[in-house]
């Protein structure tokens, strides 16, 4: 999409990121199918306009979780914002403040939950939780974030292991190696006391963090044991199953994200759209549903809500633009509100409650 500033940032960021930091970014586990396919998904669907409606005036505002939004989109948890830009997520998160949207900030950012806690003055700040296998460090985790005043913790699910990404392996690159992604390690006291010594170099910090990060023993019983032990709303982050999200919302999640994580995970994930109104028949109305994966324009964001999305996530897009710093997500976020506010009035519609199944057309071929 061509940007308010005429820059096209994704562009940028492959001229200006090294070959590396673009392929991790950029890049999709296995075959990438998935990755081709979260973009295309929209393009199954068409928009039937309905003309000669008062739409001089449009609102993109909407509610979630009990907070007023700007517009129907979240940052999308992305880890190790400092290879992009060395201000990394506080200009991420200041940039979601000045748009008035959430911002989810990564277990594995390259500032802590405190750090970025304190830019944030307007906008919602969740935290992204990546469930570590010491449990004392996953409980100091949630115990920071209340403390930092966080809006919810988001737990991401669908990350047992690693996916297999062939660019990273390709490059043998992991972005802890330029030490971005380990402040919430290093500020943390439990994970201080327990893992790190005075000698230690940053290999043998990042081996240690990537030795807890990842925990293929997680199951739902003991993400309902955190959800009843915090204070904090739970979203759960990486479902595609309708009964799993059913099981989501009975354990006492307070929404879900459907997403198969920008086709980083499952090689060959169905794309989220595909799934979308299955699950929100099977959770019923009343339950926040967010969709991630794919979204470039604010058509897809339209087609996300008819197919019953209560919101949507941006993650690549205000990436790239962070190549440009605060002033480059800004200017992502703000084309793409734009770019929203334009379809809504050629719609039809004048506020995103206005988009109905009516006017969505699947193609049969
Ligand atoms: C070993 C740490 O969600 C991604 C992110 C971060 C994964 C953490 C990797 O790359 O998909």
């Amino acid at each position: 999409m061509s940007r308010k500033t005429g820059v096209d940032w994704e562009k940028k960021a492959k001229e200006t990121l090294s070959a590396n930091a673009f392929g991790y970014l950029s890049g999709g586990s296995g075959s990438e199918v998935s990755l081709s396919y979260n973009i295309k998904q929209f393009d199954r669907y068409r928009l039937i306009p309905r003309v000669l409606r008062e739409v001089s005036l449009t609102d993109t505002t909407t509610h979630l979780f009990g907070s007023s939004i700007q517009a129907p989109y979240l940052l999308a948890p992305i880890g190790f914002h400092t290879i992009v830009h060395e201000a990394g997520e506080l200009a991420s998160a200041r940039a979601a403040d000045a748009a008035g949207v959430p911002f989810i900030q990564s277990t594995v950012s390259s500032y802590s939950i405190e750090e970025v806690s304190e830019v944030m003055a307007v906008a919602d700040h969740y935290f992204q939780l990546y469930w570590p296998s010491d449990d004392d460090v996953r409980e100091s985790f949630v115990r920071r974030a209340e403390a930092a005043g966080v809006k919810g913790l988001v737990i991401t699910v669908d990350t047992p292991v690693l996916g297999r990404r062939e660019i990273d392996l390709s490059h043998n690159y992991f972005p802890m190696d330029e030490g971005a992604g380990m402040a919430n390690f290093l500020a943390d006291p439990v994970f201080q006391a327990r893992y790190l010594s005075p000698t230690m170099d940053s290999a043998e910090v990042k081996q240690k963090i990537q030795s807890i990060l990842f925990n293929p023993s997680l199951t739902f019983k003991k993400v309902q044991q955190l959800i009843k032990s915090t204070s904090l709303p739970v979203i759960i982050k990486g479902v595609l199953h309708p009964d799993d999200a059913k099981r989501c919302q009975d354990i006492g999640a307070k929404g879900i994200i459907v997403s198969n994580h920008g086709a980083r995970q499952l090689d060959s994930a169905i794309e989220p759209l595909e799934v979308l109104s299955a699950i929100r028949e099977k959770v019923g109305n009343d339950f926040p549903l967010i969709l991630d994966g794919g979204i470039r324009r604010g058509a897809d964001i339209i087609k996300s809500l008819i197919l019953g999305a209560d919101a949507v996530l941006v993650g690549r897009p205000y990436i790239y633009g962070l190549t440009g710093g605060e002033s480059g997500v800004m200017d992502v976020l703000s084309t793409l509100k734009e770019d929203l506010e334009i379809n809504l009035k050629l719609l039809g519609a004048t506020s995103i409650l206005d988009c109905h199944h009516d006017h969505l057309k699947r193609l049969e071929r």
